[in-house]
């Protein structure tokens, strides 16, 4: 029996159907059983009946109910009563207050900083804690709206990459899902599946079982190379260099698909001729692929049919990687493999919910201040500086046409940080910078949390938010074309409030009477969904998401996007050469952007950190998700934190050997920007001259009240204002030996 079946025949126990919130393609359907009398969550478990979910929920959400009911959640407004900030097992010091409290001091001083300093000294930061609507950027949005802060650029994740994908498609718009079950072969490029998507992982075995090939692209043996046919190792952030010697086969030796080629694409002369020089000898230096490994897998992606890429944003979190996006995103239609069900290529599928109207739900029109100037998230270490040149850094530029005009209005430095979803002190780039800036004693921090955070320990008030399974909430999908419905399963726990309400009572307490602030949750995702008259939410009635949790988009099924061309680009076909791109200042064709911080040339090589190891070597640090964590958001839960162990630094035994480090050592790893320690992992499933950090780790459980994110910059990559997490160089040393047994 079905753990839905045993309960529903459970009068005692309810059975609440709602959506997973976490920033995952997967977005699953969750049910959670009650018990009525009490109140209490006893199960949670994967919605058997969605196509997607399939019954099964990830190691992490599993937890999700001891993650809830943790000792450690915030069940009552904090205000700061010691220093900011905490460090390694020491935590800010707060004390519990009343919400009325709360609310009537943080909106005095939000009042005060404004008159001071003008609205746009406020600023919000919030990312991914949950994707919903509502408790992300709902009514948070109308909030700001009506107070004119500053802008936040939402840059940390994916910016890059979606530009890429974007010139070349015009859409986020690709393979579905369900659709790899029929490929022949997948290349799996710069995706950890079985860790990061693992509901994509039964279509591709159920393709596998009909014999397809599944090829993983990736600096690391991952989970999912290990699963996979072969494991393709790749240098970091030279993915562009390998597409292009792929293109340069397969053009050279007429495997393209001619016809779809003259139908659905422009510029493919000059994409022949820009290629020509991109001989497969030329991408192996590059990449460290053997040529003849190269040679033969163009060969076999052009005639293996059909084929599908599921690329994700592994390889974009680098200098070049819109632009290794962009080329990449050539690949299919040079094969014309979108005509064919199981080919094609998947970024995300958001571009389905694009067309999604949420002016009912944000309110641009309450917008004081339209011309308020946008920060870009992955510089919140520059923007919280009160030097005027770094504060002008970190505007949004997403484009190289983008440069700072001298003269430019700066702004009034950020004098108020409202932080929601988010743990800027441990997520965000350059970890030293934005823990100076939280630290500062003029800035006024408010922390919207479940737990206190590394963030939540630099908050001079602390408010406790509710979680998914205490609010409501409607969710698109960047992994599947299901929109989700949450309803609350359980009252919230000690005193949390829902995001939506907090800004509720925020707007309240600043005097705020427009009647948008007095609308119910259910009321506001109710109308949400009324107001859309896309065709493709006319599947996606009120109705069909109380009575089932999710419905599926109203697109065609099977959904081949680019079939027939169908390109929503400025030419209506894929664009091997983009004009779009070269008035935005960048080469329009695909080429070859490489990482710019290895190259030798910046003020990271500075001698004296050279002088303190034996091989003054830079390695280069990529830091992608830990297995059984979701970004921090599950840090906290003990038996995850368990199945970690400790932050490590995974590295190849030759550079281990180069470094006299053993496996278990305690290493150093250091740049320009900061330092962090870790244990040593050494491992022959990396490329030499890579080292690997799973991440996220929380400051306050590393050794030394740091992590990761101390060793990468602040700099954008070339497109979209994105992050450059993958692209840090470091040197790595042993400091301490490891006891031998
Ligand atoms: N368990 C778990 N799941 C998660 C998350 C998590 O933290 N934990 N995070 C969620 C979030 S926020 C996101 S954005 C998604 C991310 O989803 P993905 O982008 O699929 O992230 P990963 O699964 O880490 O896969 C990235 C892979 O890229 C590799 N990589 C790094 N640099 C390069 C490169 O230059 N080229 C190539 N080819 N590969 C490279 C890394 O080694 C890693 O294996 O996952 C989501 N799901
Ligand atoms: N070194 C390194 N750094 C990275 C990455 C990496 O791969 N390597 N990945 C990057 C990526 S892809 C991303 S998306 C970012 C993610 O960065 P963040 O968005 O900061 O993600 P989390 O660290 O999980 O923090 C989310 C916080 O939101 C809280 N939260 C969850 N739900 C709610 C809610 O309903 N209400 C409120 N008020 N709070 C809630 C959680 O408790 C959690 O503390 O990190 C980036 N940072
Ligand atoms: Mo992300």
């Amino acid at each position: 029996m079905s753990r839905h079946e045993l309960y529903a025949n459970d009068p005692a126990v309810s059975v609440i159907t709602g959506a997973c919130p976490h920033d995952c393609p997967d977005t699953c359907s969750w049910q959670v059983a009650v018990k009525r009398e009490s109140g209490a969550a006893i199960d949670i478990w994967g919605n058997a009946s969605h196509p997607i979910t399939q019954g099964k929920l990830c190691g992490k959400v599993d937890r999700y109910l001891e993650r809830t009911y943790h000792a450690e959640r915030l069940t009552t407004p904090l205000r700061r009563v010691g220093p900011k900030g905490g460090g390694r097992n020491v935590r800010g010091q707060f004390e519990p207050i009343s919400w009325e409290t709360a609310l009537a001091d943080i909106a005095a001083r939000l009042s005060a900083v404004v008159e001071e300093w003008g609205n746009q000294a406020v600023l919000p930061y919030s990312y991914s804690g949950t994707l919903g609507y509502l408790q992300g950027e709902g009514m948070a949005v109308r909030f700001f709206n009506r107070l004119g802060a500053s802008k936040l650029a939402r840059t940390i994740c994916s910016e890059a990459g979606f530009e890429g994908y974007l010139y070349t498609l015009g859409a986020t718009l690709g393979t579905a899902t369900e659709d790899y079950a029929h490929a022949k072969l997948i290349l799996i490029w710069g995706s950890n599946t079985l860790t990061s998507n693992l509901h994509l992982w039964q279509f591709i075995q159920a393709a596998r079982k009909k014999g397809a090939r599944v090829v993983a692209i990736d600096p690391a043996r991952t989970r999912t190379a290990k699963a996979a046919y072969e494991w393709l190792p790749i240098r970091p952030g030279t993915d562009g260099a390998l597409a292009l010697a792929l293109m340069h086969v397969i053009i050279g030796e007429n495997l393209h698909d001619a016809e779809y080629v003259e139908k659905y694409t422009v510029g493919f002369a000059q994409l022949a001729e820009r290629v020509q020089e991109w001989t497969p000898e030329r991408a192996a230096a590059i990449t460290g692929i053997p040529a003849e490994r190269i040679r033969a897998l163009a060969v076999e992606y052009a005639t293996t049919r059909p084929t599908a890429i599921r690329i994700n944003y592994g390889m974009q979190r680098h200098a070049g990687g819109g632009m290794a996006m962009r080329t990449i995103a050539c690949l299919p239609a040079l094969i014309g493999s979108w005509r064919e069900q199981g080919g094609g290529i998947q970024l995300s599928t958001s571009g389905g919910f694009r067309r999604l109207d949420v002016t009912g739900l944000q309110r641009p029109d309450l917008r004081r201040d339209p011309a308020a100037r946008t920060i870009n998230m992955n510089r919140l270490g520059d923007a919280l500086s009160l030097d005027p040149a770094r504060i002008a850094l970190s505007h949004y530029r997403p484009r190289p046409i983008d440069a700072t005009p001298t003269g430019e209005q700066i702004g009034p430095p950020v004098k108020a940080l409202i932080v929601y979803n988010a743990n800027p002190a441990a997520a965000t780039p350059d970890q030293s910078a934005v823990m100076a800036g939280l630290a500062r004693e003029d800035l006024f921090t408010v922390v919207m949390e479940h737990f206190q955070t590394d963030t939540a320990d630099y908050a001079d008030y602390i408010l406790p938010a509710t979680t998914q399974l205490e609010q409501w909430d409607i969710h698109q999908a960047y992994g599947h074309n299901f929109l989700s419905l949450n309803r609350p399963a359980i009252a919230p726990v000690g005193e949390s409030l829902p995001n939506a309400e907090i800004f509720r009572r925020l707007a309240h307490a600043l005097g705020y009477a427009d009647a948008c602030f007095l609308e119910e949750d259910e009321t506001i995702l109710r109308t949400l969904v009324q107001a859309q008259t896309q065709p493709e939410f006319a599947t996606c009635t009120w109705e069909a998401l109380l009575r089932d949790g999710y419905a599926r988009l109203n697109l065609p099924d099977p959904y081949l996007p680019f079939a027939q061309g169908n390109y929503p680009t400025p030419s209506g076909k894929c664009e091997f050469y983009s004009q779009r791109m070269a008035a935005d200042g960048y080469d329009p064709l695909p080429t070859y952007v490489a990482g710019d911080w290895g190259s030798g040339t910046g003020d990271w090589e500075d001698a004296s950190a050279q002088s303190l190891i034996p091989n003054p070597q830079s390695l280069t640090c990529i830091s992608p998700p830990a297995h059984s964590f979701l970004n921090t958001s599950f840090g906290v839960v003990d038996r995850l934190r368990g199945r970690e162990k400790e932050p490590v630094l995974q590295m190849h035994p030759a550079d281990a050997a180069a470094r006299q480090i053993a496996d278990g050592d305690t290493v150093r790893v250091w740049n320009e920007l900061g330092e962090v320690t870790l244990t040593a992992r050494v491992t022959e499933d990396l490329v030499p001259g890579t080292v690997l950090a799973p991440g996220i780790w929380w400051a306050s459980h590393s050794p030394d009240g740091r992590n990761i994110n101390q060793i990468v910059r602040q700099d954008e990559a070339d497109m979209g204002g994105g992050a450059c997490f993958y692209d840090a160089q470091v040197f790595v040393a042993a400091v301490q030996q490891a006891v031998e047994d």
